[in-house]
């Protein structure tokens, strides 16, 4: 009975097994694992309207870090419904294409939001529902929901232009979370600070949903800010800690501007720490290096993707190398090929294939871009590029150099390009990045713009309909573009413009 409760709903039962335990701490507030629990049975009732099972039925929400969203995710999969968050940052207009490419039927915010979006919800005919409202009794009978079923939708940004949606099953899910719990030690005496946003692997699987499972504390920042971490930090009962390395960057810049008592406070509190890994994007060895020196900690680097989880780890104990990912994770297998889909030994750059029970089915009602995603035999193509150098994989780059990777973010160039172009002013564009040590890489945009255009305009208009763009001015640059013979624009050559 318990297997056909589903494998990932194990993980929100596991909160059964220690019900006093402080599961989630917010703010002052402490919630023990029952209480999250039962709340989240009580938003199951209030989302399946006395229905028996959501049937894989599509709900959104867009719900701040803490008990809430923990409470809405799972409600969500009690119910038998597929999960979708949304970005707190998303603009109006990427909210509404998400909803109507899940086809959402409902959408969870928390109450200051609701008044926002009452009237998108009603154009479309989506149930609205106020996360903080007073709950209901528990009573009913919840559904059997087996692993198989589709748990949650994550967009991701691609090479083509729209953004599309990757469907991670139950299965999937626990499959993730397993084994990083078994790779990197989690323990119930953990305790994690969650500083990610929650619409993302990172921070919902690696930080939300290992602590959840392996039964530790999860305690929440409402977002990201270096004082408010540090602070955290002093307080000596956090001993976990997992971002992306423009965070360890910020950190350390913070750490500086402190006066030496203070670093010294610091520096001690986070020496006691037992973990702290780093990911999303490259970390630069300036940056692993300088982090070791200010917390003592080296940190742990590994490689994933949306679509996988985590695949390449270094290790929890043994050597963790700079620049490198280290090794596949128990259960996820990994090669590397050439552009025929042939191995290739160890020293040689090819791209990197993953297959595993944490690999994803599709993407969301887009079969032809899941058929293109995968290999005949069944692997999925990352579109990244990497070498296995003395038994360590190292990360080279991206097939595709209309993927950007900014401040831990996926960025298409593409969707940038296609948004600039819509532009009445702009006649021609070509969006590429530029390498940072702070960011990892930088957007930049040069573009062909028509008498009136202004660069400040164009820049709010661009941040009314990308959920991502986060371009500082600085680097929009106004001009003629580099063109080919064939009167394409060269990107490679736009890079040097800046
Ligand atoms: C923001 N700014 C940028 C920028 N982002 N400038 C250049 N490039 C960027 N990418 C600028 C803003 O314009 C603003 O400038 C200032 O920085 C502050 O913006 P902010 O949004 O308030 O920044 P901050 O809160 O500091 O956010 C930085 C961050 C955030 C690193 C905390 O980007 C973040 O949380 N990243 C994590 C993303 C993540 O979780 N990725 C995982 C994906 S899953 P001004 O001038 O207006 O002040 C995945 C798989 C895997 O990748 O392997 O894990
Ligand atoms: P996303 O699609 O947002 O999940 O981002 C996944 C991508 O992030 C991968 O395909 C890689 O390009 C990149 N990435 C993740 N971890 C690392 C890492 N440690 N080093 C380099 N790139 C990474």
């Amino acid at each position: 009975m318990d297997l056909m409760f589903s494998s990932m709903l194990r993980v929100v039962k596991a909160a059964r097994q220690h019900p006093d335990a402080a599961a989630v701490l917010e703010g002052m507030q402490v919630y023990q694992y029952a209480e999250v629990y039962h709340s989240a049975v009580r938003m199951a009732e209030r989302l399946l309207e006395g229905r028996a099972d959501l049937q894989e039925a599509c709900v959104a929400y867009q719900v701040p870090p803490g008990f809430g969203y923990v409470r809405t995710l799972w409600g969500i999969w009690l119910a038998g419904g597929i999960a979708v968050p949304i970005s707190l940052s998303h603009p109006l207009p990427a909210i509404e294409q998400l909803l109507e490419d899940t086809g959402a039927e409902a959408l969870v915010v928390s109450c200051d939001q609701a008044v926002l979006l009452q009237e998108t919800a009603s154009r479309m005919g989506i149930r609205l529902i106020c996360e903080g409202e007073p709950e209901g009794k528990e009573g009913i009978e919840l559904p059997v929901i087996h692993a198989d079923r589709a748990a949650m939708i994550l967009y991701t940004s691609g090479t083509t232009s729209r953004p599309k949606g990757v469907v991670l099953s139950h299965a999937n899910l626990e499959a993730q979370m397993r084994v990083l719990i078994e790779a990197w030690g989690w323990k119930p005496s953990d305790h994690i600070l969650c500083v990610l946003p929650l619409h993302h692997v990172h921070g919902i699987v690696n930080v939300v949903g290992c602590a959840l499972f392996a039964g530790a504390r999860l305690e929440f920042l409402p977002s990201f800010s270096p004082q408010a971490v540090f602070d955290v930090f002093l307080r000596g009962s956090v001993n976990l800690f997992m971002a992306v390395p423009t965070i360890y960057f910020k950190l350390a810049n913070h750490y500086d501007s402190l006066p030496l008592t203070e670093q010294q406070r610091l520096t001690e509190s986070m020496r006691r720490f037992r973990l702290m890994v780093c990911g999303s994007a490259a970390l630069p060895v300036s940056v692993m290096d300088r982090w070791e020196s200010i917390s003592g900690q080296r940190l742990l680097e590994r490689y994933g993707m949306t679509e996988i989880g985590m695949a390449l780890s270094n290790p929890l104990d043994g050597e963790r190398r700079a620049g490198t990912v280290g090794q596949p994770l128990p259960g996820v297998c990994v090669r590397i090929v050439d552009e025929q889909g042939q191995d290739l030994p160890p020293g040689a750059p090819g791209e990197i294939l993953v297959q595993g029970p944490n690999v994803f089915r599709s993407y969301w009602q887009r079969p032809e871009v899941t058929e293109d995603a995968f290999t005949k035999d069944g692997w999925f193509r990352t579109g990244d590029v990497a070498v296995l150098e003395d038994g360590y994989y190292r990360i080279l780059g991206r097939l595709s150099t209309d993927i950007i990777k900014s401040g831990g973010y996926k960025i298409s160039a593409l969707e940038i390009e296609e948004s600039l172009r819509g532009h009445p002013l702009v006649s021609d564009c070509a969006v590429t990045s530029l390498p940072d040590e702070e960011w990892g890489e930088r957007i930049v945009v040069a573009l062909v713009g028509e008498a009136g255009l202004c660069v400040e305009e164009l820049d709010g208009w661009l941040r009314e309909r990308l959920p991502r763009y986060k371009l500082p001015r600085q680097y929009l640059l106004v001009a003629e573009l580099p063109r080919n013979a064939m009167g394409k624009v060269v990107k490679g050559s736009v890079k040097a413009l800046f």
